[in-house]
């Protein structure tokens, strides 16, 4: 790994400083996009036939070649554990479930752990959030009874880590990123898992986390965002056996890298019903051509290891890459994907986190759905909600409450979840 200091939101490599990065709407560079409904031969796509016989295989293999990296399939071995279970966590809201999936079905292998919460009073299988944590599962909540994670972590807070090991004192400092009463009260379940627990966050040359069971990949193999995405797939694959679980309702959400992720996952694995990208920012929701805070070349040089080899070839090049980012939301459809933005957050360019949603729109129309419903960027904490959501809300880079109650209000609308606020 690179030598650098991690800011709230921000990577600042030794040597350099935020005023080579561009923040002025002025100095945009003149961009076209690759256009959703056209081939690469410039055949027009007119009918979701062809979208979806065509051009989204084909923006598909562009994001796997060029951007994100190739994934193996469902491991063959895997296996599912269920490690505890109380039917009265959270003092009698909440059914907890812990989950290890081994991935090559051993027990001292690559292996993540699941917490899964549903309301305790549900009766049926329900609708499920998805998502990928940053700092292990013990500080989505101060729950006593949630494991520590058993790899690698980065901590943040003085004690939170031992050597890269996790401790009590990490446990709920990231629970107000988690409105977890609130979901579990409006009806759904919420299913997260350490990500490091996939793959731990740097570069190391595909040797840790599920790249141990691997060959090395070649330069259109799998980066760490795929990884990620592929460890998502392989919940999916436990939900869909979990009976209390409506896994054809499952709304697949992460923050920053990880909104990258749930964008690459959803894109990826159609089994995936709603797709939430909160300030994924640059790889993720923005597009690359406008270059508006990071950049692709920056993102690039931070992390070498999130996106494949090939990806480096756009570095001060965005225009030469055949896809932009309004192709990644675009192959959500016609499934819902919800977009969200903060205005403080300007390193993952919320104008053009908005235009991903706009331009990917004509292929939600292909399908007689409306896309992104605003014509223009939609004012501070005014979200518009189609089949493709968007807000911008006040506050820097992060996950609140507010971001969460627009995407209870999205699942909702698109679940037909019947909900009592
Ligand atoms: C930043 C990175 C962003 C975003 C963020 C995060 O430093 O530049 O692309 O992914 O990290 O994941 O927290």
């Amino acid at each position: 790994m690179k030598s650098m200091v991690i800011l709230a939101g921000a990577v600042l490599c030794a040597g350099s400083s935020a005023a080579q990065f561009n923040y002025d709407e002025a100095k945009v560079p003149k961009y076209t996009l690759p256009p959703a409904l056209k081939m690469a031969d410039g055949k027009p796509v007119k009918t979701v036939k062809a979208w979806e016989m065509q051009r989204r295989p084909e923006v598909l293999e562009l994001f796997k070649r060029e951007v994100f990296g190739r994934s193996p399939g469902r491991p063959k071995r895997m296996s599912f554990h269920l490690v505890e279970e109380s039917p009265k966590a959270l003092g009698g809201l909440a059914h907890r479930r812990q989950v290890e999936v081994r991935f090559s079905g051993k027990a001292d292998g690559p292996r993540m752990t699941m917490l899964i919460y549903r309301p305790a009073k549900a009766r049926g299988a329900v609708p499920t959030f998805l998502t990928l944590n940053f700092r292990g599962n013990h500080t989505v909540h101060a729950d006593p009874a949630i494991r520590l994670p058993h790899s690698w972590v980065r901590g943040r807070t003085k004690g939170e880590t031992v050597n890269n090991r996790a401790t009590e004192k990490g446990r709920g400092v990231a629970a107000n990123r988690w409105a977890i009463e609130t979901i579990l009260k409006r009806g759904y379940a919420l299913a997260t898992i350490y990500y490091g627990d996939i793959d731990p966050d740097f570069h190391d040359d595909w040797k840790n986390g599920v790249h141990a069971l691997y060959p090395k990949p070649k330069p259109d193999g799998w980066g760490s965002v795929a990884t990620w995405a592929w460890g998502l797939s392989r919940a999916l694959d436990y939900l869909e056996t979990d009976r209390a679980i409506d896994h054809t309702r499952v709304a697949v959400m992460g923050h920053s890298r990880l909104g990258k992720t749930s964008l690459w996952a959803g894109a990826a694995d159609q089994r995936f019903a709603i797709v939430i990208s909160n300030n994924s920012g640059c790889g993720g929701a923005a597009l690359s051509r406008r270059a508006f805070g990071e950049t692709v070349k920056r993102i690039n040089t931070s992390f070498p290891h999130w996106f494949n080899d090939n990806f480096l070839k756009y570095n001060d090049n965005e225009n030469a890459c055949p896809v932009d980012q309004h192709l990644l939301v675009a192959l959500a459809a016609p499934r819902p994907v919800y977009i969200a933005s903060a205005v403080e957050d300007r390193w993952a360019d919320p104008r053009g986190e908005f235009l991903s949603g706009k331009h990917a729109s004509p292929v939600y129309e292909l399908y007689g759905l409306p896309g992104l419903p605003a014509s223009k960027q939609p004012a501070v904490n005014t979200p518009s909600m189609g089949t493709i959501g968007y807000h911008v809300r006040t506050g820097k880079h992060d996950v609140t409450n507010y971001d969460w109650a627009q995407y209870l209000t999205f699942a909702d609308k698109h679940f037909k979840t019947k909900n009592k606020k």
